[in-house]
């Protein structure tokens, strides 16, 4: 009998697993990723009377997986706030899922054990971007809020780079500093030189990413241009949310070069938000949302006509 710890390798991810195992200890095989690598139940070959934790990734993405799983006879205990599809009705399955919009995984752990670790569930829950429920959960009690919206940041800026080589630690490595601790605070308290190293990567990243090139600019958008290296690849996702932030009728490309050509992040203007998915449809591996998208390889022959397609989808 073998146990599996699931996690997405975000904020989120990480310290559910926290939380569960500050609560009951158990020694378990860590399956993690990048942020972005959510199809985790592929990676395990699970038989009968193993046990398997699954945290903050998405049930529709893994069913195939989760069903294999559940055929091979183990059991599973899952816990997410993603699109889960239809939840199979298995006895081996115990599901908690809730996908409203001010609702996070380490959240729903935290309802799980009655808020015992609280202050890591509101570090997550800041990590995972959602500030009026951090704020909200952690009414009452007397926080460190804007250190602890700071480490949740950083722990979910670790999980971003284009392959595992590319982040400062990997996941289950971050997990493994900050599990031993009952709260973020004795954590910063006695490893405080994890939070340093994150903080200051962070800072050399968005400064190395303020140098960016402009490749084209017009009173509607703009085109940026960083270069093929692993912090624009870490930082090109929270460079572009923040330019949008700062800059709400603006839309932004942001071109991180890699080799051949570019990988693109789209956002639509925060006055708009439309139109981004259309315009990265136009390429051969674009996709996305209407606000947000982005194409996995613009090959470098093709810029001029993405430039063009980018200032007609955003004409006012
Ligand atoms: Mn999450």
């Amino acid at each position: 009998m073998a146990n599996f710890d699931v996690f997405n390798g975000d904020a989120d991810g990480i310290i559910s697993l926290v939380q569960l195992r500050r609560a009951e200890p158990r020694k378990a095989e860590l399956i993690t990723g990048r942020k972005r690598d959510i199809k985790l139940l592929s990676r395990v070959k699970a038989k009968a009377g193993d046990h398997l934790t699954v945290l903050d990734i998405s049930m529709r993405s893994n069913s195939d997986d989760l069903r294999r799983i559940l055929g091979a006879g183990a059991s599973v205990f899952y816990v997410d706030h993603h699109n889960a599809g239809d939840i199979q009705d298995h006895s081996g399955l115990e599901a908690v899922i809730d996908t409203s919009p001010e609702m996070c995984t380490a959240m729903l752990v935290d309802d799980c054990l009655m808020g015992a670790y609280r202050a890591w569930a509101v570090t997550a829950a800041f990590g995972d971007n959602f500030p009026k429920l951090a704020e909200a959960k952690a009414e009452g009690l007397d926080l460190p809020l804007t250190r602890l919206a700071r480490l949740g940041m950083l722990v979910n800026y670790n999980g971003y780079g284009g392959s595992e080589a590319d982040l400062l630690y990997h996941p289950a490595k971050l997990y493994r500093q900050l599990a031993p601790f009952d709260t973020p605070m004795e954590f910063l308290a006695e490893n405080g030189d994890v939070f340093t190293k994150l903080d200051e990567c962070y800072n050399s990243d968005f400064a190395q990413a303020e140098k960016a090139e402009i490749l084209d600019q017009s009173s509607n958008g703009i085109v940026l241009g960083l270069p093929d290296a692993a912090g624009s690849r870490r930082i090109s996702g929270v460079f572009g949310n923040q330019l949008a932030q700062d800059n709400k009728t603006r839309a932004h490309a942001i071109l991180t070069a890699q080799e051949g050509g570019y990988l693109v992040s789209i956002r639509a203007p925060i006055s708009n938000r439309a139109g981004a998915d259309d315009l990265a449809l136009q390429f051969e591996t674009g996709g996305g949302r209407s606000a947000a998208a982005g194409v996995n390889h613009l090959p470098a022959a093709d810029l001029p006509r993405f430039i063009q397609a980018f200032r007609s989808a955003f004409r006012s």
